[in-house]
Parts: structure tokens; sequence; C-alpha cells
């Protein structure tokens, strides 16, 4: 029987995953507090399965056996692709499983926004309600605005179904390509940017982290955007300027934000905190059990087809592999 692969797990897994990926490979257990590189050299270790650790040339290079690292994430923006290129290191990721959720988040906070349900439960709880409540503490309507979309893959895509059917709103997008297919099933409108935040009522940012998309928007583009708008984010905290957005918020320059990620993850203290015009969410787009629990699978399924010989199902570098 050939050796069984080495594989470390950086979160915890399912007591019935971690013991399906015992059937094919030894399991060493990453554990906060431990010296994830300490971890990664213990033994050879030809896989890597988990989320939320940066990992590139310098927790890497001395980690010489390893073939593959199965992300508990569709995001990447934590691994440093040329140099998994550079060492045909291959990675995948967990797609599709969680779109419906995510966006099912990108609407709770749209809506919470704009009706202030944060701020306005926090006011009830304290004792406040004791008359009529005064056009003071009125919200916005969500039904039948623009809704702006930043980005329009498949997250995107799934807002914007959410805006469009389920809320009668008009749905305009930027993204790196013309969309035609769902401009068709949602009559959905192309802008460039600029046009995007002139005529947005909610900016749903689902852009993914790169070069390209850090502080795409900044203290200008918070300029452009209606004084009545809404901002929403569940991509990453990077892509927006969050000092900038910060004074936006505080002069009025827009009316509010829904805010699952920021700059620094996770965090404990931020001005953003003493805003009552901004709901904020601990990085949960994708956090129901049903969800989490389908990424992990995809992940352990990733995993084992890189290392026992078959191909991944969501491969983000696949040309690593043709070589
Ligand atoms: C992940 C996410 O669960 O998939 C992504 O890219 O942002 C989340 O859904 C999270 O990054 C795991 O740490």
């Amino acid at each position: 029987m050939p050796m069984k692969k080495n594989v470390v797990v950086l979160n915890r897994l399912a007591p019935d995953l971690v013991e399906r990926l015992a059937e094919h490979f030894n399991v060493v257990q990453f554990e906060s507090g431990q010296d994830l590189q300490s971890v990664l050299t213990s033994v050879p270790v030809h896989g890597v399965i988990g989320a939320g650790r940066q990992l590139g040339r310098r927790e890497l290079e001395n980690v010489s056996e390893l073939e593959v690292i199965s992300t508990i994430s569709v995001g990447y923006d934590n691994y440093d692709l040329d140099y998994l290129n550079e060492r045909s290191i291959l990675l995948t990721n967990t797609p599709d499983v969680l779109t419906e959720t995510t966006a099912d988040l990108a609407f709770t906070l749209m809506l919470a926004t704009a009706r202030r349900i944060v701020e306005l439960d926090n006011w009830l709880r304290a004792g406040n309600w004791r008359a009529g409540l005064g056009s003071k503490y009125f919200g916005c309507d969500v039904h039948g605005k623009t809704l702006g979309i930043l980005g329009l893959g498949n997250i995107g895509a799934a807002i914007a179904r959410r805006g469009r059917l389920g809320f009668g709103m008009r749905v305009l997008y930027t993204a790196n390509s013309r969309k035609p297919a769902l401009e068709q099933e949602l009559d959905a409108e192309f802008r460039e940017l600029d046009g995007l935040l002139a005529e947005a009522d909610f900016l749903c940012v689902v852009v993914p982290l790169s070069e390209q998309t850090r502080k795409l928007i900044g203290q200008r583009e918070l300029e452009r955007m209606k004084s009545s708008a809404i901002l929403v984010n569940i991509a990453r905290g990077p892509v927006v300027d969050e000092a900038a957005l910060v004074e936006a918020l505080r002069s009025g320059q827009i009316r509010g934000a829904g805010l699952d990620v920021f700059e620094r993850e996770p965090l404990t203290e931020s001005p953003l905190f003493a805003l009552d015009n901004v709901v904020a969410v601990p990085h949960i787009g994708s956090a129901t059990h049903e969800t989490r629990r389908a990424m992990a699978e995809l992940a352990v399924r990733n995993l084992e087809l890189a290392l026992l010989g078959g191909t991944p199902l969501h491969m983000v570098n696949p040309q690593v592999r043709a070589g």
C-alpha cells in the first residue's frame, strides 16, 4: 500500500469530514495559537485545507512537497497566486455553493441599513418607545429604487435577481465585460463606474480583491454618490477606503453603509462602531450551517481529487497541472 500523504487542516472541520480525510491521508490539525510555519514543516506536507490564513512565499518556501491548497472560500486574495504558480502548487476553491447565501446577506444589509433596523432595535431596548415614532426615525424605501452592482459575477447576479424580481428595482452594473444574458434577464444596464456611482440608490460592492480593485471606492468615488445612497460591501474590506468611508458617513455625504467586511479582520475597534448609520457584521457572508457545510464538503472533495489523482471540481490555477 502506498504511503499516505500528509494534509494540514487549518480550521475545525466537522468530525465526519476529518474521518473522511483520515481514510486517505495523515491529518495534521492546526490549532490556533500554534506557529503555522512550524506545523507546515513538522512533516512533509502535501495538502492544506482551510481558510482565513495568508499563505505565500514566507509561509510556504520550506514546504517543499506541497501539491495543493484547498481553500474553503470562493475568494483567494489570501494566497500569493504568482508564487503558487511558480511552485506549481494547485489552488482549489468553493464557488457556487455560497452564491445564494451571500446574496441573502447583501440584501439583509441593504434592508437593515435602509430601515435602520439595528439602530431602532437598540433604541427600543433602551426604553425610548414612549410615544409615536417621529419622522426623525423614518428609513428609506428599498423597493423600486436603483440598485448598482459593482462586479456582476455569480454573487452580483444573485443580488441583482433579488432586487429586480423581488423588489422591482432598476438594476445597473459595472463589470469588466458586458453581460448580455443578464441584461436581458433582468433589464440590467451597463454603466462605467462614475455613472453607476451617480445613479445608484444602493451600491453593492461585489468585486474580488486584487491590485486593480484595492481602494477602488475612495473619497473621489464617494463624492460622486447621491447623499441619499447606501453602500453595501460584502466583497473585501480593502476594496473600499475605510477612512474615506467613515468621513462620508459622518458628514452625510452618503446616507449609510451595510458592511460585512473590513480593511482589517478580525476587528475589535473602529470609528465605524460609533456611527448609527452603519450596520456592521463580522464577515458572515457565507456563515450559515448549510452553506459552510457545503463549502467544507466541496473543499474536502477538491483536496481528495487533487491528491488522489483526479481532477478537482474548482481549480483557480489549472494551468499548473498542464506541465
Ligand atoms: C469565507 C468568503 O467563508 O468565500 C469567501 O471568499 O469571503 C467567505 O465566504 C471566508 O473567507 C472564510 O474565512
